[in-house]
């Protein structure tokens, strides 16, 4: 990793990939409405500073990149989820909403002691959830208790949580998952590990915690991140999001993950990731509900 600065302009590490610079535009066009559900971004640090207790240094990926890739893809709205780069600072995220013109919702990081009143400001610009991650390279987590504390906290808010862990965690976590009392989000799947079969043990875990709990959800998302045979196609994730589209119609969300921080290999084109969408999702039916129904149910209740 390179040198942390704590300067207003940083040096990406030398290994980050920077996101695709000229993504193709996709033959698959999303309903109206439709919603990137799970996208972030970063900085510009010379603006908003990169967390001194982040992981990884990326490169910039601001509110306007992202806003011409919505556009681009033929997205309608975005969901912004809070990366670890920015640690519990959301101001990049809450400048991003305050700029979409109510086209953007937000997925914040928080601490358990924020003030009620910086929940309001983060309520007024858009945020509608929190995120838990337990992913150990990009975070150091935390004792139960801290967690069910902050949930206390949104409670009034009507937020839900959004939850960021890897495949092994589920088991150990399944006590702590499955007393949260919200709507709980889990992104990327849980992150199956997609040689297995996807009614072996491992995802056929992930896929109880969804039938046995109604509150959960989940993205269906980062093809990229979980394939081992790759691009452009990421063949063997689609029988494990397609089986989650078809099995939880009413609580599945799509995203581009875009910028893809920490992606090692490739960088994926955002148009080719877009196109998978009829593979896992095969009828006009079931591409309304995951891009535009259940988005809309989940972030923007409060507005048509
Ligand atoms: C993602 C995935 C990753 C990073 C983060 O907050 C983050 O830094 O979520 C990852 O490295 O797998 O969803 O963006």
């Amino acid at each position: 990793m390179s040198e942390k600065t704590t300067q207003s302009a940083f040096t990406p590490d030398a290994d980050w990939l920077a996101y695709h610079p000229a993504p193709s535009r996709p033959r698959f066009r999303p309903p109206p409405g439709a919603v990137d559900a799970h996208c972030h971004v970063f900085g510009p640090g010379d603006r908003f500073p990169y967390a001194p207790e982040r992981n990884y240094t990326p490169c910039d990926a601001g509110k306007d990149e992202l806003f011409a890739l919505r556009d681009h893809l033929g997205f309608d709205r975005n969901v912004i989820v809070q990366a670890t780069c920015h640690g519990a600072d959301n101001r990049a995220l809450v400048d991003a909403l305050h700029a979409a013109d109510g086209r953007a919702r937000g997925v914040a990081t928080v601490r358990a002691d924020v003030s009620d009143a910086e929940l309001a400001d983060l309520h007024a610009a858009g945020v509608r959830a929190v995120r838990f991650n337990f992913v150990r390279r990009l975070v150091e987590p935390k004792p139960d208790r801290y967690y069910h504390r902050i949930v206390e906290r949104i409670a009034s808010l009507g937020w839900h949580v959004v939850i960021y862990f890897e495949a092994a965690d589920l088991a150990p976590r399944w006590d702590f998952l499955t007393s949260l009392p919200t709507t709980v989000v889990v992104d990327h799947m849980g992150r199956p590990d997609v040689t297995e079969p996807v009614d072996g043990q491992g995802f056929g875990l992930f896929q109880r915690l969804l039938r046995e709990h109604p509150n959960f959800w989940s993205k269906v998302s980062c093809p990229e991140r979980l394939s081992v045979a790759g691009p452009p196609g990421y063949p063997d994730v689609i029988p494990f999001s397609g089986a989650l589209v078809r099995a939880f119609p009413d609580r599945v969300l799509w995203g581009t993950d875009w910028p893809h921080p920490n992606m090692r290999g490739h960088m994926p084109d955002d148009g080719a990731l877009v196109d998978l969408i009829p593979r896992i999702a095969p009828t006009e039916e079931l591409r309304t509900r995951l891009l535009v129904d259940n988005p809309h149910r989940l972030y923007w209740s409060d507005q048509p």
